[in-house]
């Protein structure tokens, strides 16, 4: 069977990453016009830096749970396309082959001069010189609010080509990625949400699985 899975910031949840839109979530705490457009990267790069540096060493000492786990098992019995929001690297260190990034990664430095891309430091500062063309105009890997999500092209193939569509623990909020349920449901695939609430489209879905990601992701696995 060919499943696409699209995992969002619940799934790491359980791993004590924050995510964005609970009470007490990232943008409870920071303003999205602050830290995560490219204007606010233009205005104070220091405040942006600062804010992806936090969450950079969070994610490092994080550990995959065992949500991450079971998409490993799911990859190993059937052709999976993991498709992720999330910017830690917790799939890949649950030895998740080949996983879509996105929104990028922290692990990832771009230049905002040339575009050219190379492994981050854990902190990382805008005087940072790129190792290509040595502007100092280092920024996060990051996709921010305005930019093209990386792997477009890979990532609509994906979802009409596949049998089974499963998005968790993401609020639905944010497109492209929102809108995946039902590009694939049109495509003909059995669309599966498994959240602890329903999403902002669930009604995109066919079938609905409540609960913690840690539990309800390896029992629809096994
Ligand atoms: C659990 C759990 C547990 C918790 N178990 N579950 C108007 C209409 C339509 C679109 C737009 C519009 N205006 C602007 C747009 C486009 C915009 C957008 O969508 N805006 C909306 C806010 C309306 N999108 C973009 O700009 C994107 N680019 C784009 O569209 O490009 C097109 C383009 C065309 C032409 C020119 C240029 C461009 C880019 C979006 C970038 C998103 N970036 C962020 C931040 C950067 C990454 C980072 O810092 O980490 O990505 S925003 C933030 O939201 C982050 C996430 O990846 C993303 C999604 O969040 P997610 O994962 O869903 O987290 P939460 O917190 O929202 O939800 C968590 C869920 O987990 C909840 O449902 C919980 O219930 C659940 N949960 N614990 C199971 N234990």
């Amino acid at each position: 069977m060919r499943i696409a899975v699209l995992t969002g910031a619940g799934i790491s949840a359980e791993s004590g990453l924050d995510t964005f839109r609970a009470t007490d979530g990232l943008w409870e705490r920071h303003r999205i016009e602050d830290v995560a457009t490219p204007q606010a990267f233009a205005r104070d790069p220091a405040l942006v830096h600062a804010f992806y540096n936090a969450r950079r060493a969070r994610a490092a000492a994080a550990q995959p749970n065992p949500a991450h786990h079971a998409l490993v098992d799911l990859a190993r019995r059937h052709d999976l396309t993991l498709i992720t929001q999330n910017v830690d690297d917790l799939h890949e260190r649950a030895s998740q082959p080949d996983v879509i990034h996105m929104h990028g990664r922290l692990s990832r430095a771009l230049c905002a001069d040339c575009g050219h891309r190379w492994n981050a430091p854990a902190v990382m500062s805008a005087d940072d010189a790129c190792p290509r063309c040595t502007a100092h105009a280092a920024r996060p890997g990051i996709v921010w609010f305005g930019e093209m999500p990386y792997h477009m092209e890979r990532i609509w193939d994906a979802l009409e080509r596949a049998d089974l569509f499963a998005a968790i623990g993401t609020s639905g909020n944010v497109y492209p990625a929102a809108g995946f349920a039902q590009h694939a449901g049109r495509a003909g695939a059995e669309c599966i949400e498994l959240n602890l609430e329903d999403s902002a489209n669930a009604r995109d879905f066919d079938r609905r699985i409540q609960g913690p990601a840690s539990v309800t992701v390896p029992e629809w696995v096994a």
